[in-house]
């Protein structure tokens, strides 16, 4: 069980704000992802490890890491569309999102609200799957096409996808298009990712980007991942401010002995480790 929600009106400038999203209605393949947030938070508390990240934050009564509860978001475009109000209340403190997913659909409306507070951001986007879809199966909101409306829009000043391994046709062709950075998994050079970031960036990190050895509990097994270590290191050597990130895609449904709850909670406490050390 856990308890002690705070409300986004006690954030202060420069916290880290946990923030569940519970939505899984722009998912194309299994529903599930909703309940992902609560499921983390149980890993995350989890009498099994502690709070502290390997780079020294620790995550446990520090008043900067404030956990702001889920947000109950019913399966409707209009209430989807409100997720960009709940992450304007902690932006509007100066606070700083970390949200918990939710299906990847999520991650446009949080942009918007991004976008509002500090301009077109660089994003840095772990996935196996582009998600530059124009529409799927005629979504325009769908999970596989946040990030063709977060470049359509300019919500983003770069887009560096890494861990990608499902590019098709019509996607090769947004990438052209938007002019999207992506290190695919079959050339991917680990230690060239990250270095040139010239201002702050966004983290948004769908599971799925490892492989399904380490994190089965994801709606799309996607073979030939990352491994957790791998995406750790390019993390902890992040030297650009992190104002914002999300953990999207994790399916309790899916999982196996909560193992992919537990490298979820892992990231929780590695990115906003560096959120907070970034902005300190
Ligand atoms: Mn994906």
């Amino acid at each position: 069980m856990v308890t002690g929600f705070k409300s986004p009106d006690k954030l202060r400038a420069n916290d880290v704000a946990l923030i569940g999203l519970m939505s899984d209605g722009n998912s194309s393949f299994l529903a599930g992802a909703a309940t992902a947030p609560v499921t983390i938070r149980q890993a995350l508390h989890s009498g099994s490890s502690n709070l502290g990240s390997e780079l020294g934050v620790d995550l446990d009564h520090n008043p900067r890491f404030v956990d702001t509860g889920d947000r109950q978001i019913a399966n409707v475009t209009e209430s989807f569309l409100t997720i960009e109000t709940h992450i304007n209340e902690i932006l509007a403190r100066g606070a700083l999102p970390l949200v918990l997913g939710g299906d990847h659909a999520i991650t446009y409306p949080v942009m918007r609200a991004m976008c509002k507070a500090n301009g077109p951001l660089s994003i840095l986007h772990f996935d196996a799957h582009p998600d530059l879809y124009d529409d799927y199966d005629g979504n325009p909101f769908s999970h596989a096409s946040p990030f063709a409306r977060i470049m359509e829009q300019g919500l983003a000043r770069r887009l560096v996808q890494v861990g990608i391994r499902t590019l098709n046709q019509h996607q090769r062709e947004q990438v052209t298009r938007f002019g999207v950075e992506v290190h695919e998994m079959k050339t991917l050079d680990l230690a060239s990712i990250g270095r040139d970031f010239d201002g702050p960036v966004y983290i948004s990190f769908d599971m799925d980007a490892l492989d399904p050895a380490c994190a089965p509990g994801v709606s799309h097994h996607e073979p030939g991942g990352l491994s957790v270590r791998e995406v750790l290191d390019v993390i902890q050597r992040l030297s650009c401010r992190i104002v914002g990130a999300d953990i999207v895609e994790y399916n309790p449904r899916r999982d196996i002995n909560d193992m992919t709850a537990m490298v979820a909670a892992k990231l929780v406490k590695e990115i906003a480790g560096k959120m907070l050390q970034s902005n300190a």
